[in-house]
């Protein structure tokens, strides 16, 4: 059995202090329930903190994604308020391992959302949807992990920026998506390319948000997942995702 204490606080550290460790699966075995185990042992240390639940992400929701890091199942993260980064403003490079980005939509929920629901019921329940961004920063380094590691790992999560919320009464099914490093284009999607439609993505994080016996709550964010690849932060490059019909949000990496 995985030292679930031991290896939550062995990644917790490592975030907190920007420092790359070696992949878990290496040197411990878990298994996936063991790995979200870890995740929500080393999110309650945060909690413990001080830190405050805001929503959950969701990984792996793109072909490009999974054909980048050579996986193939839907992850899913926990965020906390203070990995939010506001809208406009600067992320600190140096408090990342090795950070990227990706284009996303995000969901603002106004009920809670359990299972089953219907892809009807799970858009009913959105207050608004956001063009968003995630930053993700594997504590592993050079970002080689298995699925158990990342997943233990809180599936990479380490910020997440969203910008103007609209109401969610237009067809999200295929808009066009850019992201721009310093006003150019880097990667260029499609909301299509999360699970066909970010809706789906919102069905499956209340599916497994129920299996892990939380849901999602009213309030909380959900972050649809990667549309293309993602992209690897620069210090002092500004970053702008544009999300066709629901505008663009934006930050700029601190220079060191
Ligand atoms: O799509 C995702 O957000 C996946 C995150 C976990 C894997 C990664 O670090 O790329
Ligand atoms: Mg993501």
């Amino acid at each position: 059995m995985a030292n679930v204490v031991k290896i939550a606080e062995t990644l917790d550290n490592a975030a907190r202090h920007a420092e790359a460790i070696e992949q878990i699966s290496n040197y411990d075995k878990m298994t996936l329930p063991e790995a979200y185990e870890v995740q929500r042992t080393l999110i309650r240390r945060r909690l413990d903190r001080g830190e405050k639940r805001v929503g959950m992400k969701m990984g792996f929701t793109s072909r490009a994604k999974m054909v980048q890091m050579g996986l193939s199942d839907l992850v899913w993260g926990r965020l906390t308020d203070q990995m939010v980064i506001e809208d406009g403003g600067v992320l600190a490079f140096k408090n990342y391992v090795h950070p990227r980005v990706e284009p996303e939509v995000a969901f603002l929920l106004k009920r809670p959302l359990g299972w089953p629901v219907t892809g009807a019921e799970a858009l009913a329940a959105v207050e608004a949807v956001a063009p968003a961004m995630e930053i993700i920063d594997s504590r592993y380094k050079n970002f080689k992990f298995s699925l158990e590691d990342v997943v233990a790992d809180n599936s990479s999560s380490s910020g997440f920026v969203v910008g103007p919320w609209q109401k969610a009464d237009g067809d999200l099914t295929n808009l066009g998506m850019v992201l721009e490093f310093d006003g150019r284009p880097v990667q260029i999607g499609s909301s299509a390319a999360i699970l066909g439609n970010p809706i789906r993505s919102l069905v499956a994080a209340a599916r497994l948000t129920h299996e892990a016996e939380e849901g999602l709550q009213a309030g909380w964010i959900v972050m649809a997942g990667g549309a293309t690849a993602a992209e690897a932060l620069k210090p002092g490059v500004h970053v702008r995702h544009i999300v066709e019909t629901l505008g663009f949000v934006s930050f700029t990496v601190s220079a060191g």
